[in-house]
C-alpha cells in the first residue's frame, strides 16, 4: 500500500513536470519495409527507476484515473509532433474509459487544430472492449472522428472478445494481429497460432480492412506473416519504441533480410 501511495504521488509530479515522453515504434509496408506509420508508445522516465514501461504503473493509474490525465499528455505531444513533421500518421492507445466521455472526440480534434496538426495523420488504437461497452456513443465517436479524418485501428485483435458481429458495424480501417499469435508462429503452438493468424486475414480481407503484423521480432516470423498474406507489419525487427521518427525506408535490412 505504502509502494502504491509512493508511486501515486511520483506519478503527480510528473504530469506536472516532464516525466512522461511519447516514445515511437515505426510501422511498415512489409514489402519495402517503407515506414507507413508509427504507434505512439508512452514512457515514464522517473528519476530513480529509470525508463518505465506502463506495465509497471498503469494499475495505479487506473485506480486514480489519472492515467487519462498521462494519456493526454502523450495526445498532445503527438499533436505536436505531427504538426511539425512530415510522413505517415501516427496511432495513439486509447482506452475504454476514454469512450465514457462523450466529449473525448471533441477534445480531441481541438487539439489537433490548436496544435495546427492534420488530422488525416492521426489515428486512434481501440481494443474490441471499447466496442462492446456503450456500443451506440462509441459508434458516433469514432465516425464522428472520421469525418474528421481520424481513422480508427482495432489493437491487440484476437485477444479479446473478436465479436465479429461488431466489427462490419463499426468504421475500422485497421485490424492489429495482437502479437502472442506472431510469437506463437515460430513456437509448438504454430499450428493454432497459424489457423489464428489466417482467420484473422480472411475476415479482414472480406471487409475491407487492412491488417498490422504486430510483434515481429525476426525474418523467419515475417517471412510466416507475409506468407499468410499480412502486408504491414510492427515489432522489434524493424525498430523499437524511440524518441524519434524512423522516415523513409530502412534499406540496410532490405539487404539483410
Ligand atoms: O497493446 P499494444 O499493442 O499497444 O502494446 C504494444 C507493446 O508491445 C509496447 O509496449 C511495445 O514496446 C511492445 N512491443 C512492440 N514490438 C514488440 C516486439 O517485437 N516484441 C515484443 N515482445 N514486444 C513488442
Ligand atoms: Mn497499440
Amino acid at each position: 500500500a505504502m509502494r502504491i501511495l509512493d508511486l501515486e504521488a511520483d506519478l503527480r509530479r510528473a504530469i506536472n513536470g516532464d516525466g512522461f515522453v511519447a516514445f515511437y515504434q515505426p510501422i511498415v509496408r512489409l514489402s519495402d519495409r517503407s515506414v507507413v506509420g508509427h504507434e505512439a508508445l508512452l514512457r515514464w522516465s522517473h528519476s530513480s527507476s529509470g525508463l518505465l514501461t506502463p506495465a509497471s504503473f498503469v494499475n495505479v493509474g487506473e485506480n486514480s484515473s489519472l492515467i487519462e490525465e498521462v494519456d493526454w499528455l502523450v495526445y498532445a505531444q503527438v499533436a505536436d509532433r505531427i504538426a511539425h513533421t512530415s510522413g505517415g500518421y501516427i496511432s495513439v492507445n486509447v482506452s475504454p474509459r476514454h469512450f465514457r466521455d462523450s466529449a473525448f472526440a471533441d477534445r480531441l480534434l481541438r487539439l489537433l487544430e490548436k496544435a495546427k496538426a492534420d488530422p488525416r495523420r492521426l489515428r486512434i488504437e481501440i481494443t474490441e472492449v471499447a466496442l462492446l461497452e456503450e456500443a451506440p456513443r462509441v459508434l458516433n465517436m469514432l465516425k464522428h472522428l472520421r469525418g474528421h479524418g481520424v481513422l480508427a485501428q482495432l489493437d491487440d485483435f484476437g485477444t479479446g472478445f473478436s465479436a465479429l458481429s461488431y466489427l462490419h458495424r463499426f468504421p475500422i480501417e485497421c485490424l492489429k494481429i495482437d502479437q502472442s499469435f506472431i510469437a506463437g508462429l515460430g513456437s509448438e503452438t504454430r499450428v493454432e497460432s497459424e489457423a489464428v493468424v489466417r482467420a484473422i486475414q480472411a475476415l479482414a480481407g472480406s471487409l475491407g480492412i487492412h491488417t498490422v503484423a504486430e510483434g515481429i521480432e525476426n525474418v523467419h516470423q515475417q517471412r510466416l506473416v507475409r506468407e499468410l498474406g499480412c502486408t504491414l507489419g510492427q515489432g522489434y525487427l524493424y525498430g523499437r519504441p524511440l524518441p524519434e521518427l524512423v522516415e523513409g525506408v530502412q534499406v540496410e535490412e532490405i539487404l539483410v533480410g
